[in-house]
């Protein structure tokens, strides 16, 4: 007879839960400046180190050292950090329109604004983005849409350019390379890689950028892309924003405990890097070097961005129930805003005066757009395009069972 012990399996649990401080340990950082910068034609098989280790470009004083701080005019910079406020500024305002009962739901990128921001920046006009419901930061970085028409949208008003029919924070926007955001994650992971590879076989010069989260990648549909990717070195970036939680599951249930979420992308013969996604300088980076070899024909990159979130999953979430309160302030990587202030003013290229101005005028150009948005109506007095508008859109011409519900729904 067998003298074994039962079998049982391992449940990873997170290292904190309310009451408990999180022991972020887990996290194995590496010091700013300490990753080496290959050069982009690098065999993928070469990339173990980096998506184990963590490439920083700010170290804690606020200097940006070592390989991959980038040689960037310090214009970009200050576009980059109002990038960042301005993201922030306009979560919190409609946060409370959605306390208002203005907007039916929404969702906030609190902590992870600079991975957004800056992948923007990186960038170039007819790339296409892939992205989930928390990388609005792709849109206010940069100016092609208005905030206004974006506001009509979350207000599911009378100018809400998808009619009500989708949540508030799926934007689409074909002409800011933005494409329709899909409830159904991980489908995104599929979409920009065969938009990558369609883009290759049309002989174009766009690329694609795919966007996932810690928990997402769970979905068969993550390994799936990674193998397309793979196989056929399409020409896409695939960024998975870790933020440590999918609502209310930590990410070891999704497989972050013993390995790396980049560690899968070099299993699957795909470069891949590990970076603070905290780090303005590193996000911009990393980006770059991504997007260059997706255009240089050297194939897929995977981007794992530690970062955290620091607010609730969305405005239906509770987070004091399943984690410590103050997590987000112990967080090792810091905020997005405070670390890339404290740079430029380290470099003189910004002020504590500067800030509170830029902080000032951004209050003032979201509340704007939000009462010229809201001159369309909002959720709250019930201006919204007409239930019988989702009859249309979808036939050239209504058929007969259609025309019926129509008639029926009495509208
Ligand atoms: C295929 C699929 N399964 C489950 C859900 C429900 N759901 C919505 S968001 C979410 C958590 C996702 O977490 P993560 O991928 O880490 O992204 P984050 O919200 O942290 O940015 C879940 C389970 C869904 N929308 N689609
Ligand atoms: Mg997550």
């Amino acid at each position: 007879m067998s003298q074994n012990e039962p079998l049982r399996l391992h449940v990873p649990e997170p290292t904190g839960r309310p009451g408990h401080e999180t022991d972020f340990s887990y996290l194995h950082l590496s010091r700013a400046g300490e990753v080496r910068r290959p050069p982009v034609d690098t065999a993928p098989a070469d990339t173990g180190d980096l998506a184990r280790s963590l490439v920083r470009v700010l170290d804690d004083s606020g200097q940006a050292v070592g390989p991959w701080a980038p040689q960037v005019d310090t214009e970009l910079l200050r576009r980059g950090l109002r990038a960042i406020m301005k993201t922030r500024v306009f979560d919190a305002r409609m946060l409370i329109a959605q306390r208002q009962k203005k907007i039916s739901f929404y969702m906030q990128c609190l902590g992870e604004e600079a991975i957004a921001t800056a992948h923007a920046m990186a960038l170039a006009p007819g790339d296409m983005c892939f992205p989930t419901y928390r990388q609005q930061g792709l849109l206010l970085s940069r100016d092609d849409i208005s905030m206004v028409e974006l506001i009509c949208q979350l207000m599911s008003n009378e100018h809400d350019p998808l009619k009500g029919r989708q949540l508030p924070v799926m934007y689409s926007y074909k002409r800011a390379g933005f494409f329709s955001i899909s409830g159904n994650l991980a489908t995104q992971f599929i979409q920009a890689v065969g938009w990558g590879m369609a883009s290759a076989i049309k002989g174009d010069t766009k690329i694609a950028s795919g966007w996932i989260g810690d928990g997402a990648t769970a979905e068969a549909d993550f390994h799936t892309a990674l193998t397309f990717a793979h196989v056929y070195r399409a020409p896409v970036i695939l960024n998975v924003v870790n933020n440590q939680w999918a609502i209310s599951t930590f990410q070891a249930i999704a497989g972050g405990e013993g390995t790396t979420f980049a560690g899968r992308g070099v299993g699957c013969g795909i470069a891949s890097l590990r970076v603070d996604g905290n780090d303005f300088l590193a996000v911009y980076a990393a980006s770059m070097w991504a997007a260059e070899r997706a255009r240089s024909n050297l194939g897929p990159t995977l981007i794992e961005w530690v970062t955290y979130r620091a607010g609730p999953h969305s405005t239906s979430d509770d987070p004091s129930k399943y984690r410590p309160a103050d997590d987000a302030a112990r967080f090792p990587l810091g905020d997005p805003i405070a670390r890339l202030t404290q740079h430029l003013i380290g470099i003189k290229a910004w002020s504590p005066q500067e800030h509170e101005q830029v902080q000032k005028e951004l209050e003032a150009e979201v509340s704007a757009a939000q009462k010229e948005a809201e001159r369309y109506g909002s959720l709250a007095d019930g201006r919204m395009p007409s239930a019988a508008t989702m009859f249309e859109d979808v036939y050239k011409d209504m058929p007969q069972h259609l025309r019926q519900q129509r008639q029926q729904l009495g509208v």
